[in-house]
């Protein structure tokens, strides 16, 4: 492994054969732990890759956080607004020491993740099988709304002390899959941990929110593509394979003004992909509600068997829901 040194390492860790200890001015291997969430990068998968790589550099162990593609815009501004740069992207994890973070799903991370050392996992998302370890490691996975959630409470009383930085995105992190508390995922541990980040940053969390889902409903700049795979996951229905995308705006008519495109578009994605559809949620978050494109006879089924929804047109509206993981994704039927 290379020697270097992690900008978020304070000591330096090295292995010897049977111990870890510190020895900060010795040029030895070095562990150098890199940390990342999920492809599609959002605001919690960039946010809690920042802020366990800063945790376990502040520990003693160097880390440092990658990205598995460019950040959303949401992402992007947050990271800004906290005095980060964008953490680099990760080509391939093979014979690399890894923190996988926000995921558990191999179809989310590096083609070669099976040639890493997975060395913990920390996710709030069901647990999908197919990742294996090379030895016994520490998996946290808990129902609580955001990733930067559960690092909050692994640091217990360090959290007071963490650089402002790191407390912002957390806030940023819980917010965003929040959606300001909107969605069912948000817990009252999620609402009180924001709370009192908010009131500790001297945030108004009312305005900060509005500013970050001005910055994620900016999508002019990216492509039909872009958009279908921009928030995306792939999940499967009997043997129907689906990309089960999902854009949070405020700003759904900018979206839904695209849909013919969007819908052409699903036929070119989805064989690239290797998948047999796309869906297209466009999630309202003020108004709190869905819209589905719906570009054909399957989308229009699995629509109706799915949301008890009557489908007439192209678009159908789903009054309420905003999270896939609780309302989308479990009922997602044929
Ligand atoms: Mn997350």
């Amino acid at each position: 492994m290379i020697a270097t040194h992690s900008p978020y390492a304070r000591g330096t860790v090295y292995r010897t054969e049977n111990a870890f200890y510190k020895a900060p001015n010795q040029q030895k291997e070095i562990i150098m732990i890199k940390v990342f969430g999920h492809k599609a990068p959002d605001t919690d998968a960039t946010g809690s890759a920042i802020i366990w790589a800063w945790y376990m550099s502040q520990n003693g162990t160097p880390a440092t956080p990658y990205v598995l593609g460019t950040p959303n815009t949401e992402a992007a501004f947050v990271i800004d607004r906290w005095g980060y740069e964008t953490p680099e992207l990760l080509t391939t994890a093979a014979g690399a020491d890894v923190v996988i973070v926000d995921t558990n799903n191999p179809a989310e991370l590096p083609a070669d993740i099976a040639d890493a050392n997975i060395t913990e996992i920390i996710d709030h998302h069901l647990l999908v099988g197919g990742l294996t370890t090379k030895g016994p490691i520490n998996i946290t996975i808990k129902p609580v709304a955001s990733t930067a959630t559960i690092m909050a409470g692994m640091m217990g009383d360090d959290l007071a002390s963490a650089p402002t930085g790191i407390k912002g995105l957390i806030l940023s992190c819980i917010l965003s899959d929040t959606l300001e508390f909107r969605s069912p995922t948000t817990t009252d541990v999620d609402v009180e941990l924001a709370k009192s980040l908010a009131n500790d940053l001297n945030v108004n969390i009312e305005a900060y929110a509005g500013e970050m889902f001005a910055a994620k409903s900016d999508v002019s700049a990216f492509s039909d593509a872009e958009l279908l795979r921009m928030d995306s996951k792939e999940y499967a229905v009997g043997e129907t394979k689906l990309r089960v995308s999902v854009l949070e705006t405020t700003s759904p008519e900018t979206v839904l003004s695209r849909k013919d495109s969007l819908m052409a578009e699903m036929t070119t994605v989805a064989s690239e992909d290797g998948v047999d559809q796309v869906l297209l949620f466009v999630v309202d978050i003020l108004n709190e509600q869905a819209s589905l494109l719906v570009p054909n006879d399957l989308v229009k089924a699995l629509a109706e068997k799915s949301f008890d929804a009557t489908v007439d047109g192209d678009i159908v509206i789903l009054p309420g829901v905003v999270s896939r993981k609780k309302q989308i994704i479990p009922n997602l039927a044929l």
